[in-house]
């Protein structure tokens, strides 16, 4: 035993390795349950009492080389790994896994790229609004079912502060702080309560446009939006106006573009009527311009909204809107793009 002990010695003291793998059936092979050292723990008890305190120590001596080894194996094999850590090469390029943009994002991005290249400018302004900004100076009337509980988000109990519900609060708050000309146009999140369907979402998107000056008139606002349909959806887009009616614009009308889908001869995303609505537009209310501190005798104006989620499920032939929030890997890798 006392011949076997010193074998197992001197084979501890020459191991070297600096995997962990081999560190580990190293320890395994001396001190696992049936490792070496255990047997010769079980051994031990054949051994004849007066050699008993010797054997005992060299059994001991060898027990603690192998857990120094360990230890000091250990220490050296993480200190290799430190140091190659250290020198990694920080300039070289990452793993690259590019994302795309969102079709919304798209979408959006195209509609101000449009509207920049003929002058407008592009405003922000505050999600949570209060009552006059959202509703008053819009020339919305006291009791308008859009201020309902059923329509409107508001914050806690206070009736005066709520989530927009579309970004006309935007123009509004540019209309208080500048004189005309104005020509913006207002991208950004609403709120409505409504309940989720493939058509309804109480989170959505807009873009209101305002354009301000001396003598605009309709066919201004004719004017802009065909241009705006034909690049949007293509030169060959023909555009409709119908009336329509919205408490901030007198004349106010919805315009339909001609289906994109089917190139107006009919299919069920234009219902077989050959036209889609695409966005509500008219003439600033001269309420409106009064209560926002423009003089409605001198100035008039046009003002327009979309929605881009409406917008984007005609450009892109999507037919559910939750798709848009689902963040499904597979429905957004379709929207490579560079804008
Ligand atoms: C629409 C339709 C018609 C609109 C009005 C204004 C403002 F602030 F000037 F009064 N901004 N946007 C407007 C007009 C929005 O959305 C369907």
């Amino acid at each position: 035993m006392k011949d076997k002990i010193k074998i197992y010695l001197s084979e501890v003291e020459s191991f070297t390795t600096d995997t962990i793998d081999q560190l580990e059936a190293f320890r395994i092979k001396f001190l696992s349950k049936k490792g070496l050292i255990p047997a010769l723990f079980a051994d031990f008890k054949n051994v004849a009492p007066v050699d008993r305190k010797e054997l005992g120590q060299h059994i001991n001596t060898l027990k603690q080389a192998v857990q120094q080894k360990i230890v000091s194996i250990k220490e050296s094999i993480d200190q290799k790994t430190v140091s190659t850590n250290s020198s990694i090469d920080l300039t070289l390029p990452g793993e690259s896994e590019i994302g795309t943009r969102h079709p919304l994002s798209i979408v959006r991005n195209e509609i101000i790229d449009i509207f920049s290249r003929i002058g407008f400018s592009v405003s922000e302004g505050p999600e949570i609004e209060d009552d006059f900004h959202n509703f008053t100076a819009l020339n919305f009337v006291e009791n308008h079912p859009a201020r309902d509980m059923q329509d409107t988000f508001f914050i806690e109990t206070d009736p005066d502060i709520l989530l927009r519900t579309h970004t006309s609060s935007v123009q509004v708050r540019i209309m208080e702080n500048t004189q005309p000309p104005i020509r913006t146009i207002s991208p950004g999140r609403v709120f409505r309560n409504e309940a989720i369907s493939a058509r309804a979402h109480c989170i959505f998107h807009q873009v209101e446009g305002l354009y301000i000056d001396t003598d605009v008139s309709f066919a201004d606002l004719k004017h802009t939006l065909f241009y705006f349909a034909k690049e949007l959806f293509g030169e060959k887009t023909k555009t409709r106006f119908r009336p329509s009616y919205f408490p901030f614009t007198e004349p106010s009308a919805e315009m339909d573009i001609s289906c994109n889908i089917c190139g107006g001869k009919g299919c069920n995303i234009c219902k077989y009527t050959g036209w889609v609505e695409i966005l509500g537009c008219g003439m600033v209310d001269p309420n409106v311009l009064e209560n926002c501190n423009i003089d409605s005798e001198k100035y008039t104006g046009y003002a327009f909204g979309m929605g881009i989620e409406r917008i984007t499920m005609l450009k892109y032939q999507i037919n559910d809107l939750r798709l848009y929030f689902e963040n499904d890997i597979r429905f957004l890798r379709q929207f490579e793009s560079t804008n």
